[in-house]
């Protein structure tokens, strides 16, 4: 099954909106795998952001992303990656469409509220760069003959 890697930024985290976030991809059918709360260190945000290092808003983007926890998830679902960045929205949450978490939750590009794996080549990057193998829970969701 494919999946994806999701990050409530820190803007997320203290504005309340796990839950939210959580709700919304439980409610669309996907499967939790792995979550973890922590502050992350410089190092696995330029991993992370490694397409980014040399552009202009890198300094400000990580010293975003660390002022404080993120919430890591890895979900999992047929087609997850784009089901996962529609329910997201657009990067720049002016452009981003009601209904989806940036559109009903966020304003500024640079506090857009969550991170999500733009390909399923970029989530088995990110979900190496944050979990150990062992940390992906393998079970069976008892929903999911209602879902496919
Ligand atoms: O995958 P996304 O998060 O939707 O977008 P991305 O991978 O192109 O960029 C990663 C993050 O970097 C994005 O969520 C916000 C930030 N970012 C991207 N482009 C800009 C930016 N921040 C600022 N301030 N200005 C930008 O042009």
């Amino acid at each position: 099954m494919e999946r994806s890697f999701v990050m409530v930024k820190p803007d997320g985290v203290q504005r309340g909106l796990i839950g939210e976030i959580i709700s919304r991809f439980e409610k669309k059918g996907l499967k939790l795998v792995a979550a973890r709360f922590e502050s992350l260190p410089d190092g696995r945000v330029q991993e992370q952001y490694r397409e980014h290092l040399e552009k202009p808003f890198f300094p400000g983007l990580k010293s975003y992303i660390t002022s404080g926890p993120v919430f890591l998830m890895v979900w999992e679902g047929k087609n997850v990656v784009p089901i996962v960045r529609l329910l997201v929205g657009a990067t720049n949450p002016a452009e981003a469409l009601p209904g989806t978490i940036r559109g009903d939750f966020a304003i500024d590009i640079g506090r857009n509220v969550i991170h999500a794996s733009d390909s399923n080549e970029s989530a088995a990057r990110e979900i190496a760069i944050h979990f150990k193998n062992d940390d992906l829970v393998g079970y069976s969701a008892i929903a999911e003959p209602m879902i496919y």
